[in-house]
Order: structure tokens, then sequence, then C-alpha cells
């Protein structure tokens, strides 16, 4: 019974690391005009995105994950929500934006990202 009960508490706290402590250590920054972020096993990849500033910018956003926590994509500064189809490129056009970060995640914040603007 012990053993069962710490092997669910080792697997809850993977669970936890993975979704929500885990950076993964992979160079993802990224500057270039035509950006396409694939969502896939829990991250973006690229997640640290370089754009300019005072230039709408547009990303594309390829999900291959099924699950539905990979389905929408969240701006919170700029109030937007999308929603992305299985295997299909989405366009997300964002606006001219002054220099900062702007976090981009999915609603439960498993998924994350931010855009670098410089
Ligand atoms: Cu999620």
């Amino acid at each position: 019974m012990m053993i069962i009960n710490l092997i669910g508490l080792v697997l809850i706290a993977l669970i936890i690391w993975w979704f929500w402590l885990y950076k993964p250590s992979i160079p993802l920054e990224l500057s270039n005009e035509d950006i396409t972020i694939v969502v896939n096993n829990g991250v973006y990849q690229p997640s640290r995105i370089k754009v300019p500033a005072d230039k709408k910018v547009t990303l594309h956003f390829l999900r291959k994950d099924a699950s539905p926590c990979a389905s929408t994509v969240l701006f919170p500064d700029f109030d937007i929500s999308e929603e992305l189809t299985l295997a299909e490129s989405k366009p997300i056009i964002l606006p001219a934006m002054s220099a900062g970060e702007y976090p981009f995640h999915c609603p439960m914040k498993m998924y994350t990202g931010i855009l670098l603007v410089e």
C-alpha cells in the first residue's frame, strides 16, 4: 500500500515538473519575418521569439498535439484567443508592439512561450 502511494506521488511530481516547471534548454530564440511555431509534446517550438518593435507580426502556429490543451493559444496582452486546428498552420496577426516581453500560452498555461519585442 505504501509503495503504491509513493509511486502515485512520484508520478504526480513528474507530471507537475513536466507541465509547469520544465523549461527546455534548447536555444529557442527566433527572429524572422515568417515564424512557424510548432505546438507539440507540451512545448511551443520555438517558445522564445524575438520580433521587431512597432511592426505588425504574423506568427504561424502549427498544432501537432491532439490533446485539447493544445487547441487554444492566448495572448493576454492583446486580448487574442485563437483556436488551433490539428495539423494546420494558423496565422495569428499581432498588432505593432512596443518593446517588452509578452507571454502567450494555452488556457491552463501548460504550453507557454514569450515574445521578446525589441
Ligand atoms: Cu493547457
